[in-house]
């Protein structure tokens, strides 16, 4: 079996014999310390590959640990944390380590400037013997040091600047990253389409919570972008992220020989598209044969662009590229000395917090939908499941811990978020000379609910479902029912599980807290430096990806909006992956892993059905019936609907 988790509290510098010999390693340390790091740029990335495979070699855990030590002072500081990182999610003496939470490591890219000057005046002022309460002093901050009231995109900065929003789309991308690596990373191109795409139907439910309009995709770059954004983010040599004032125009990126063209971007676009329509793609020194055939996967990689990209050269490095040119669109030759860090859309630790990532992602994401309309319906006996009858699904405003039916009297239509706040210490990212400083953040949060299922299973034989749970909300933006071309891109995927159905009917019931998308808050540094590893937890790979489990449901508003449940069974029969730690049906270890957006650790994406199942593919009826979800699901008896609101409380919460 595994080894029990290593402590962090363990791992201290060992003395500096180690295997590394830096002086004949030429392929690393050539990028300069206190430089942000970027996944995004190739020769970055190269760089933090290498020590990725150098980490990976080490014969044992002490010889790990003393290559680290010595790399840690050698190289790029960015670039070792994402590499160590890395080499601890894949080395099989490092499983079950936990990291430290990325923004208690890389505080620059997650605490506004003027937030960490005001945390060193706090400390100052301490050494000069200022009095202060036992607590310390806490410093607060909630979204507002970014923008106000006058740009309307403000009112759903509480969401992009989400520091768990934003760490988990860095743990994503560390799991999934776009180099060659020897890490299975099953369907690694289509859960890129399908996290972003997730990513976006949450944004959107946020924004109609708001009262602002969907996500317009950022299709026509010869247009100014409306929506600017500035960051207030510093990087360790004191440089702003450049801010991206209104009206920009997106321009090529460099000088000389290096420049990247907008027009490349859009021929790689025409050649995605056209590879789509004709259903395979171009190879090099190739002729057409069954390899090059488009599916979902390869589609994704293509997009991205990860290096299994069908043909790189050919269909190129759109979405890379994109976040480079937006991140540069201030100045975009470099003669303001700008280019470094330039703009958070540059990494993948800060670019959710600007709106235009949003509108690049809806612009990606109309790619895959482009190929998703070329595919034919499910059929009906794709989507049904002869006698087993989703009854009924109940909502309680409770969660018992292990889940179990809640109180009668819990039971509503109704959920709830509020603001809730929580103290980060920043002395890990930061020197005080000792001291700890403290900021408090705000963040949307909800009361924890349960849902009671109530199904009836009529085939003579215990079975086993997958429960899938999805969201969005009921109207759009005009106030009208949202139709199946609209919910198909805007659900948002709640939960899926399994689930023994006995003969008869049954009632099962599934806690908020257990939902196969989200992590709750990770481990701070002080718990893990204590070693308040949980010793009653199982050994499972630890990632760190994973949705927020405070954002599992968006805001909605204060008199209530209406959103609509869907739960639909399948038989777990047809879904299961052989030779998974998921395919236990009842897995321990893996129902606390997000592994709907990030899959599961060096394992297979646990469902065999197409991420997004069964809203992936168009879906018609036959005119005039109307193509809404209500008429979608019947004579369906394996799914069914429940209205639901709700609604943003105004309390305020202090943990
Ligand atoms: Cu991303």
């Amino acid at each position: 079996q595994r080894s029990a988790p290593a402590k962090l509290a363990t791992i201290q510098p060992v003395n500096l014999s180690s295997n590394v010999d830096i002086s004949t390693m030429p392929e690393i340390g050539i990028m300069r310390k206190k430089q942000p790091f970027s996944v995004f740029r190739s020769t970055e990335m190269k760089e933090g590959g290498d020590v990725v495979k150098l980490l990976m070699e080490s014969p044992d855990f002490e010889s790990f640990m003393k290559d680290a030590t010595i790399l840690k002072d050698y190289l790029n500081e960015e670039l070792f944390v994402y590499a160590l990182s890395r080499a601890i999610l894949h080395r099989p003496d490092t499983k079950g380590l936990r990291m430290p939470p990325i923004y208690q490591v890389m505080i620059r890219k997650f605490f506004p400037a003027q937030t960490l000057t005001a945390a060193i005046e706090v400390a100052q002022r301490r050494g000069l013997g200022a009095t202060i309460d036992s607590e310390g002093e806490t410093l607060l901050i909630g979204p507002d040091h970014t923008g106000n009231e006058v740009d309307p995109e403000h009112r759903v900065a509480y969401f992009r600047e989400d520091i768990a929003v934003n760490s988990h789309h860095w743990h994503w991308h560390l799991v999934y990253p776009t180099d060659e690596t020897n890490e299975q990373k099953d369907r690694k191109g289509e859960l890129f389409y399908y996290m972003h795409r997730q990513m976006l139907a949450r944004y959107d439910a946020e924004r109609l919570s708001n009262d602002l309009l969907r996500v317009r995709p950022y299709v026509n770059w010869e247009l100014p972008i409306q929506e600017g954004y500035a960051p207030h983010l510093i990087d360790m040599e004191g440089r702003a992220y450049a801010a991206r004032p209104t009206n920009l125009i997106l321009a090529d990126k460099g000088v000389l020989n290096n420049t990247v063209y907008v027009p490349e971007l859009q021929l790689w676009r025409s050649r995605l598209i056209d590879a789509i329509h004709l259903g395979y793609y171009h190879m090099p020194n190739k002729t057409h044969s069954e390899d090059m055939y488009m599916d979902i996967d390869n589609l994704g990689a293509a997009v991205e662009a990860s290096v299994s990209s069908p043909n790189f050269k050919y269909y190129g490095n759109l979405h890379n590229m994109g976040h480079n040119l937006l991140s540069a669109i201030g100045d975009p030759d470099n003669r303001y000395n700008m280019s470094s860090p330039g703009g958070v859309m540059g990494y993948v630790e800060t670019a959710v917090r600007d709106p235009i990532f949003f509108r690049w992602h809806k612009f990606v994401d109309g790619i895959f939908e482009i190929f998703h309309q070329t595919e034919d319906p499910y059929k009906e006996e794709e989507l049904t499941w002869t006698g087993i009858t989703m009854e009924d699904v109940q909502l309680y405003e409770e969660e018992l811990v292990p889940v179990g039916m809640p109180h009668s009297d819990s039971q509503t239509n109704t959920l709830h978020t509020f603001m809730n706040r929580r103290d980060i210490d920043l002395s890990h990212g930061l020197d005080f000379h000792g001291q700890n400083v403290k900021v408090n953040v705000a963040y949307l949060d909800h009361d924890p609910f349960t849902y009671a299922f109530t199904v009836r299973n009529d085939t003579n034989a215990e079975q086993t479902a997958t429960v899938r749970v999805f969201l969005a909300p009921k109207y759009n933006e005009l106030k009208h029912n949202i139709d199946m071309t609209e919910y198909r891109t805007m659900c948002i995927e709640m939960d899926k599980f399994t689930q023994t159905l006995p003969t008869g009917s049954t009632t099962f019931y599934r806690g908020s807290s257990q939902s196969s998308v989200t992590i709750p808050w990770e481990q701070t540094i002080e718990s893990l430096n204590q070693g308040n590893d949980d010793e009653s937890q199982p050994v499972v790979d630890y990632c760190g990806c994973g949705w927020p489990s405070h954002l599992l449901i968006p805001k909605g508003t204060v008199s209530g909006m209406k959103f609509t449940l869907f739960v639909m069974l399948t038989n777990w029969e047809d879904d299961k992956v052989s030779n998974s730690v998921s395919s236990l049906p009842e897995c321990e270890s893996c129902a606390k892993d997000a592994s709907s957006y990030c899959g599961i650790l060096n394992e297979k994406y646990p469902d065999k059905k197409k991420m997004g199942y069964p809203f992936d593919r168009p879906i018609t009826q036959p005119p005039p019936i109307p193509n809404t979800l209500e008429n979608f699901v019947v004579g369906k008896t394996n799914m069914c609907t429940r209205e639901l609101e709700i609604k943003f409380l105004a309390k305020v919460n202090n943990q």
